[in-house]
């Protein structure tokens, strides 16, 4: 066991040894315990979806019981974590659609409609009219259109409208433009049942439309709510890693994905009687710190500070030092349970979708929701009394935060001309070569943090500007990456002028998973802006995911391909090896039916190479790379001159 291998992170290195010392277990122990993992499972050839299986396809039995070759298995098993990935974002989107309808209507009382220019430009684009009515009325109007998107039983996606039209044509043409997101997840559960979709390419191409349904549907409504609800986030500061925590407060890890839980956890430890109550009990003060994405949902909008990724849930409890991590949904280890019961912190859950075996349940109810999360900080500061050994790591780093696609136009334009033409035109003149979105989870199988960090250090080297999301941002805030006057020192010439001139810093902190939507329609800002071709698969962007846990990084991933923006991902997340026709379409074939294709690379230095490669490639193709010549005009040329 060396936490150097396990971790790039210092203080996370720090921890491991602390647990190992301690004799306590964590994800890397046990995937230890679990080494060598499946190889079946691992390429995509293993099928349990009915009982005559499971199967595993090998030279010996290439067929299942029911005949379905490896392609058909691993094409299924695909589009089958597209579609989880797919329903976890949406459902997501689903909860939030909910609080901002109640909140509409005055049911939940503790939340309100803060962004009221933003929700006039969704009104505006669910044509709901708004001219003359209350802020309210057309709210209401807005929620139940909203939470319509999912269930509708004819028509198409309304927000897909948003995309260059190009990309509408290309959706149509191919048959993938996503009808309700529900009926998308649900046909793509159908599809690849028993006996039904047998064509590898016809279940490739539901995966595309399932994700489309994620990207420009489920995804993006949670963000453009949760923006209305509690506000477009806009730069601000804040701190990431486990320093954060003080061993003098009464500590409380918010942990999981809707900011609908973690707002008001943060409200209620600000109110003056409950931090009164801190006082009492000899706490200095409430800390309220977050893991994974809740954490960049605060940071966000907040400055919040972030205790750490995903990997760092165990870390974090084992300081001894949290009295209290309250969790939602998503990304939440199960280990935690066992792990709470070696020290004080209470764990507890408060979505009745996401329990845990014999841990506390408060439910979260949108109606009395500040009531709730009193509760909630009241618990913690009781516990902070049974404290005892506590061992915090120093290590925190200064981040900013809150890149919104409206905060990166403000910044770029001002207030009143908004726009993106200074980006638009710096890769034109080619001191950015192209932006590339780096984001993902930490998984133990690869040392945590930096594959993500390396990859941004050596993109941002190439001047190539880095937008950020879910547990990457987290990796880049703790190395220094989300701080401008570091990150800057790193940069390329070329992208550290134009940062400079501009005022952002070369890599962009923009939110959690579900906001991976900001980073599509701020290419379709891009494009509108104009000098950059038509089409979203015109602009010279590159996803990347080099490390990811959860299948809403194959939907995230599949989203952008399918948007005609190419991603590469590390080796083996996609579980594809199993098939060379699959591996051949979404490799390479995809990229004629819409424009883009998956790449596979783990190493952040050669990765960083191909998307460089991918993004002169497309600056080739728009014919900004070519030298503009610089003529001297002598006499004679001048005489020759028309006028
Ligand atoms: Fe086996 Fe076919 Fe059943 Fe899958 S669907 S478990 S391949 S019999
Ligand atoms: S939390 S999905 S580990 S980014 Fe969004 Fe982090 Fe990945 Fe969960």
């Amino acid at each position: 066991m060396d936490p150097k291998k396990r971790s790039s992170d210092k203080a996370a290195q720090e921890m491991i040894q602390l647990m190992a010392d301690k004799g306590l277990e964590n994800a890397w122990d046990r995937l230890d315990a679990q080494s060598p993992q499946c190889g079946f499972g691992k390429s995509g050839i293993c099928c349990r979806i009915c009982t005559m299986g499971p199967c595993r396809i090998s030279k010996k039995a290439p067929l299942g019981v029911c005949g379905a070759d490896a392609d058909t298995i691993v094409a299924r098993n695909f589009l089958r974590a597209v579609a989880a990935g797919t329903s976890a974002h949406s459902d997501h989107g689903r909860t939030v659609a909910e609080v901002f309808l109640a909140t509409a209507r005055g049911e939940a009382k503790d939340y309100e409609i803060k962004d009221i220019p933003k929700l006039m430009r969704l009104a505006e684009e669910f044509g709901v009219k708004t001219e003359g009515r209350k802020v309210n009325e057309i709210a209401v109007d807005v929620g139940i259109i909203a939470i319509k998107e999912f269930g509708k039983y004819e028509g198409e996606q309304l927000m897909t409208k948003r995309a260059p039209a190009p990309r509408q044509e290309i959706w149509k043409k191919q048959g993938v433009t996503p009808r309700a997101i529900d009926r998308e997840v649900t046909e793509s559960l159908h599809r690849t049942s028993m006996g039904v979709d047998q064509d590898y390419k016809n279940i490739l191409k539901q995966a595309s439309r399932c994700a489309l349904a994620d990207g420009w549907g489920g995804s993006l409504i949670a963000t453009e709510l949760q923006d209305i609800l509690f506000g477009v986030p806009y730069p601000g500061k804040g701190e990431i890693n486990m320093g954060v925590l003080k061993e003098d407060e009464v500590n409380i890890i918010v942990h999981g994905h809707e900011p609908i839980l973690s707002e008001m956890i943060a409200a209620a430890s600000q109110s003056p009687e409950i931090l009164e109550e801190a006082k009492k009990v000899g706490a200095k003060g409430i800390t309220i710190a977050g893991t994974c994405c809740t954490a960049n949902e605060l940071l966000m909008r907040h400055g919040i500070p972030i205790a750490g990724n995903f990997l760092n849930q165990e870390l974090v409890v084992a300081t001894g030092a949290v009295e209290l991590m309250a969790v939602d949904v998503q990304c939440i280890m199960q280990g935690l349970t066992s792990l709470v019961k070696h020290f004080h912190t209470k764990l507890i859950t408060t979505a009745d979708k996401a329990r845990m075996p014999g841990v506390e349940h408060v439910e979260m109810d949108e109606r009395d929701a500040l009531e709730t999360a009193k509760k909630l900080v009241k618990t913690a500061i009781d516990n902070y009394k049974n404290r005892g050994e506590v061992h915090i790591p120093k290590e925190k780093t200064a981040a900013v935060g809150g890149f919104s696609m409206e905060s990166i136009k403000y910044i770029l334009g001002g207030k009143f001309r908004a726009s993106f033409r200074p980006l638009n035109d710096n890769i034109i003149n080619g001191r950015i070569r192209g932006i590339a979105g780096v984001v993902g989870c930490t998984n133990p199988k690869v040392t945590q943090d930096y594959e993500h960090t390396k990859l941004v250090e050596e993109l941002i080297k190439r001047d190539i500007l880095v937008l950020t999301t879910g547990c990457a941002t987290i990796a880049c805030g703790k190395t220094g990456l989300n701080n401008p006057k570091a990150a800057l020192d790193m940069a390329g010439p070329g992208l550290r002028e134009v940062c400079e001139t501009v005022g952002i810093p070369p890599v962009l902190a923009c939110g959690s998973c579900v906001d991976n939507s900001r980073l599509l329609v701020s290419c379709c800002e891009i494009v509108k802006e104009g000098g950059l071709g038509d089409d979203l698969a015109d602009l010279p962007v590159v996803g990347a995911c080099l490390s990811s846990v959860h299948e809403k990084a194959s939907a995230i991933g599949h989203y952008f391909v399918a948007s005609g923006t190419p991603v590469v991902f590390g080796e083996g997340l996609l579980q594809i090896d199993g098939s060379e026709k699959v591996k051949k379409y979404l490799l390479d074939e995809i990229e004629n039916d819409l424009g883009a294709k998956w790449m596979i690379e783990s190493d952040p230095v050669k990765a960083a190479d191909l998307i460089l490669g991918a993004i002169e490639k497309k600056r080739d193709a728009l014919g900004i790379n070519q030298d503009t010549e610089r003529k001297l005009f002598g006499m004679d040329d001048r005489r020759e001159l028309e006028f």
